[in-house]
């Protein structure tokens, strides 16, 4: 039998890295792709995958990724995102609102229209988008970043319907809290204080771990099953902004 192949985006660190692990683990040969070469090239040759540099948000770039991809895909995790900058609307920087909307949503666009064709020869392809409840609600600060989520989220309603009858499923996989080595440190622009005080008191924040098996585990289902969304917070975070904290 044929090894399927995962290709999963944003894989040089947290969720993206943890998911090539998982996927690896669970048989699948993984193209792990990111702009930092050291790091898949690393992580490849730590599960016996593929590393291929990318930056999404070019379609050159991606064009590449496609060509390394092959001929045929099983699962697409479009997991490079991020937020940056926390700023109040009146005071929002445009260019930030700008990377925020490329890489969270132009370039999940890019992947998905580069890879779909080998998705669809796959017979059973998936696509798995991460997204975040920043896609689901509002916070202070928050709104370049939220506006980009709502917009991964509604992509992936919008190609779900335009790929009804093709072999290939839409999924969208949407963590809140989780707490990696870097979402909130490139947030705040290298700020360790400001980042470690989003997770401060909080009894067990997610972890990358987590969210990669909730994805693994989506991509994992039979092909007639399609989870259309899930959300996945810590047991502390019951809603956006009602976290528990015990201190
Ligand atoms: C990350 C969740 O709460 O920082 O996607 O917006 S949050």
């Amino acid at each position: 039998m044929t090894t399927p192949i995962a290709v999963v985006t944003g894989a040089s660190s947290g969720i993206g890295a943890a998911t090539a692990r998982h996927l690896a683990r669970a048989g699948f040969e993984v193209l792990c792709a990111a702009r930092r070469a050291d790091r898949i090239e690393a992580l490849a040759t730590e599960i016996g995958g593929r590393a291929v540099v990318c930056d999404v948000t070019s379609e050159s770039s991606v064009a590449a990724l496609a060509s390394a991809a092959g001929p045929r895909v099983d699962v697409l995790v479009n997991n490079a995102g991020g937020a940056f900058g926390l700023a109040p609307v009146a005071e929002a920087d445009a260019d930030e609102w700008r990377r925020m909307y490329d890489v969270n949503v132009l370039g999940l666009m890019q992947v998905t229209k580069a890879l779909l064709p080998a998705l669809v020869a796959s017979g059973a392809g998936i696509i798995v988008n991460v997204g975040s409840t920043a896609g689901r609600s509002a916070y202070e600060g928050g709104a370049g970043y939220t506006a980009a989520k709502h917009g991964t989220k509604v992509v992936t309603e919008t190609l779900r319907l335009e790929l009804y009858d093709q072999p290939v499923r839409v999924c969208e996989v949407a963590p809140g809290m989780v707490h990696t080595e870097e979402f909130s440190l490139v947030r705040f622009d290298g700020d360790q204080a400001r980042a470690d005080a989003v997770y401060a008191g909080v009894p067990d924040p997610l972890v990358a771990d987590d969210v990669a098996d909730a994805i693994t585990w989506v991509a994992t289902r039979p092909p007639h099953v399609n989870i259309d969304e899930l959300v996945i917070k810590p047991r502390a975070q019951a809603a956006q902004h009602k976290v528990h904290r015990t201190s």
